[in-house]
């Protein structure tokens, strides 16, 4: 079969909730994919920043299948032999006591949500259904009902009501909308720290160790998404760390189990969690051994393999490149690490057909926003493979 019969199976048999471009994928190892014609890409998404240790990394492949041989679910009705250690592992590498495993990120934001209220409820004395959660315009969390009822774009929204209430929507970036909506209702102030498909928004410098100030003056918690950001994307473990702004709860997920299986948690104090009792949560598949065996060797990979400090040198040495280009299409070019956003001017006929281009190049990026370009390249990508991809940019960004 060839690409275009692919294709037809999956626009024939399959819901049209995605418009992707017609690349068909079959094999990725470290930062290369091969599509089914035989063609080589260097892969500049990451699975949206899921697979930062690189397509097939083999320790994962190795942890994933040897534990894939002895055991694989229990449900938490029972207790595994993976999910403690899991749970050390994680909470002594987040500096944080204690951690609640889910699958996808959206369930991490949910479960996050669940905690903030209860804690509201039974630990500032917020009466009964009224508790609020800041969020930031232009977020994105996930997609359940509950996520898109605060989302400020239109799409995500359309078709999907009636939403839950309880959440205030404040511009990103913005310290004193912050101040000025917290009332005595306020739990909890959920944000990104860069949002990510809201087109790689870097907050002004500060925001995020003053947003956890006033957090902290008000009574209110400070959950970080870094289910994107984290895992040394930007170049930091976490991107709070650029500037010290450890959150009172911290969601993860795509990296956590570098792309090979679902895998997200909340981490958190002991305090904070302790607001759930058995009964008041879980999920059939949240810390089962397969997923907690694949996320620690991910964490260790991560580590061992120092990709938030590759991240670092070479998403400065990228940027810095990236800045030299002289094209009338560029507006900006923004990000920390390796997550990188090359906004376009309007006129540039959106970032779509950019992303087209640069893909009869070998290299796979998706448009986000419209009007941006997205780099965000596993974290276990080397110079030279940056300096092959470098003047195929260019040429795109130039020539198109
Ligand atoms: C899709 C974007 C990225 C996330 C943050 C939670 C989640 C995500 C900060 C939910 C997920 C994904 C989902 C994917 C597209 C993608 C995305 F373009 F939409 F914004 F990464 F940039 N918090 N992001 O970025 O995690 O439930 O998906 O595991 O197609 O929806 P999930």
């Amino acid at each position: 079969m060839r690409t275009r019969d692919f294709v037809e199976l999956e626009d024939r048999f399959g819901a049209h909730n995605y418009h992707p471009l017609d690349i068909v994928i079959e094999r990725g190892e470290g930062v290369w994919v091969y599509d089914v014609e035989g063609n080589r890409y260097l892969d500049f998404l990451s699975a949206y920043s899921a697979v930062n240790q690189g397509h097939c990394h083999p320790r994962l492949v190795k942890a994933l299948t040897e534990q894939a041989k002895k055991l694989t679910l229990t449900s938490r009705a029972f207790r595994n032999d993976q999910l403690g250690p899991f749970l050390k592992e994680l909470t002594e590498l987040c500096e944080m006591e204690v951690a609640l495993p889910m699958n996808t990120g959206a369930e991490g934001v949910e479960t996050a949500i669940k905690i903030a209220r209860k804690w509201g409820y039974k630990k500032k004395g917020v009466s009964d259904g009224k508790a609020e959660i800041i969020v930031c315009a232009n977020n994105f969390h996930g997609r359940t009902t509950t996520i898109v009822g605060f989302s400020t774009e239109e799409q995500y929204r359309d078709g999907f009501g009636p939403f839950t209430p309880g959440f205030v929507i404040i511009p990103y970036g913005d310290l004193e909308a912050l101040e000025r909506s917290i009332g005595p209702n306020t739990v909890a102030f959920l944000v990104e720290p860069i949002q990510g498909e809201g087109g790689v928004v870097v907050p002004p410098e500060g925001y995020l160790r003053r947003a956890k100030e006033i957090c902290k003056e008000n009574n209110v918690l400070f959950i970080l998404d870094e289910i994107q950001t984290g895992l040394g994307r930007t170049g930091k473990l976490f991107a709070y760390q650029h500037e010290d702004a450890k959150p009172d709860m911290i969601i993860l997920g795509k990296a956590l189990s570098g792309g090979m299986y679902p895998v997200s948690a909340v981490v958190s104090s002991r305090e904070i969690m302790d607001v759930l009792k058995p009964g008041d949560h879980g999920s059939t598949y949240g810390g089962n051994p397969l997923a907690c065996a694949v996320a620690r060797e991910a964490l260790r990979v991560i580590q061992e393999e120092k990709l938030p400090e590759n991240a670092l040198e070479l998403g400065n040495y990228f940027m810095e490149r990236l800045r030299t280009i002289e094209s009338k299409h560029i507006k900006e070019i923004r990000g920390k690490g390796l997550f990188i956003g090359v906004e376009l001017v309007p006129e540039a006929g959106g970032a779509r057909r950019f992303c087209e281009a640069l893909k009869e190049e070998g290299l796979l990026c998706k448009e986000t926003h419209e009007h941006v370009i997205r780099f965000a390249p596993p974290l276990v990508i080397k110079r030279e493979e940056l300096d092959w991809a470098f003047p195929r940019i260019e040429k795109v960004l130039k020539e198109l």
